[in-house]
């Protein structure tokens, strides 16, 4: 399958994150890409494309039918206006949240503050090369979707930074643009929408995909369902329960499976199995998967226990609902393993 990537996610390499009110070194760190196309290359799988040029003008007018232009516009202007007002230079991070929300956001909001309107978390650090690269990850992902656009039955896109904890107007936990929304609405969008009528996001990262689930949450065109560690207990902790179902045209259209923390591949694959069904049942035209591989036993942040032999079976559990689909990029920090657990999926899927 062909395989996008965004060689400018380089530039992006955030100093720090805070964590339980400490200051942390960043998991989503450069090499994982590193690690990623080096298995694809012991594997024998196409050469990845790198995004190189694109109409960023283009990009934009897509990524606008995902997030509210005043977050778009902020993203671009974040690090500079942060710099200008006072910010330390190592990186934008939310320091102030506006409190109440009767009034508003005001019309001139110093560029210290800004971040408090947008961010969740303080684990999505802006530095120079963020937009550019958050981007290009985006244009990754859209490019995977237009290849099935053209008739492919797969493509990949190796997005950095990863996309499913951004949602309309909000950003945090190392996601900036939801790449696989992106790839979604370029699925939706094709051919006025008759080429893809109905698609389904299914979401394997061990992280709810509040962000996914938040652009989607009123339609019944897509249908949102992830599978991850129990909010209760687990990040983002706002969101991700089971009680969460889609509301006004969307009801019934978001799908949640919370699991317990030390869940191994046995209970995995049998939360898979019923979320594929429910899928099936949906009878979506396409499928794009916010893949995550931060599932693994031997993940560091992650909590589940799946062995490495699972991965192969989750491709080709998910091939089994023949659709054509788009595979996006979302978590996984084992250093060494993250590479070779995303080929078993994908060849898993392509073998089935
Ligand atoms: C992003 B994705 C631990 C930091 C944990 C929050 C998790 C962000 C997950 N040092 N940071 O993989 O869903
Ligand atoms: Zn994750």
């Amino acid at each position: 399958m062909k395989t996008f990537y965004p060689p400018q996610h380089i530039e992006h390499q955030p100093p720090v994150e805070f964590w339980n009110g400490r200051a942390e070194p960043i998991s989503e760190v450069a090499v994982r890409v590193d690690s990623i196309l080096h298995a694809m290359q012991l594997a024998g799988m196409e050469n990845p494309l790198p995004v190189t040029q694109f109409d960023l003008a283009e990009t934009r007018s897509a990524l606008e039918q995902i997030h509210s232009r005043a977050y778009l516009d902020y993203l671009d202007s974040a690090y500079d206006h942060w710099v200008a007002d006072g910010g330390d230079p190592q990186g934008v991070m939310p320091f102030i949240s506006p409190g109440s929300r009767k009034h508003g956001l005001p019309e001139r909001l110093n560029g210290l503050a800004r971040p408090g309107a947008f961010a969740f978390d303080m684990g999505a650090v802006i530095v120079p090369g963020t937009a550019a690269a958050a981007l290009a990850s985006a244009q990754a992902a859209r490019l995977a979707a237009l290849e099935i656009c053209a008739g492919a039955a797969s493509a990949y896109a190796l997005c950095r930074p990863p996309g499913h904890h951004a949602g309309t107007d909000f950003y945090g936990g190392y996601c900036y643009l939801n790449n696989a929304a992106l790839a979604v609405e370029t699925l939706r969008q094709a051919k006025g929408g008759a080429l893809f009528p109905r698609v389904a996001l299914l979401d394997v990262d061990v992280h709810h995909g509040n962000g996914s689930q938040d652009i989607f949450y009123q339609r019944a065109d897509v249908f949102t369902i992830s599978l991850h560690m129990d909010p209760a207990f687990e990040y983002p902790f706002f969101a991700g329960y089971q009680s969460e179902r889609g509301s006004l045209a969307g009801e019934g259209y978001n799908s949640n499976y919370p699991l317990p923390l030390g869940t191994g591949d046995a209970d995995y694959l049998t939360a898979l199995t019923l979320a594929l069904d429910e899928i099936a049942y949906f009878g979506p035209a396409a499928c794009v998967v916010s893949l995550g591989v931060d599932t693994y036993a031997g993940d560091p942040i992650g909590k589940f226990k799946l062995s490495s032999a699972c991965y192969t079976q989750i491709g080709k559990r998910i091939a089994g609902l023949g659709l054509p689909t788009v595979f996006v990029q979302e978590g996984g920090y084992n250093l060494e393993y993250v590479g070779t657990l995303v080929t078993d999926v994908l060849i898993g899927f392509e073998v089935l």
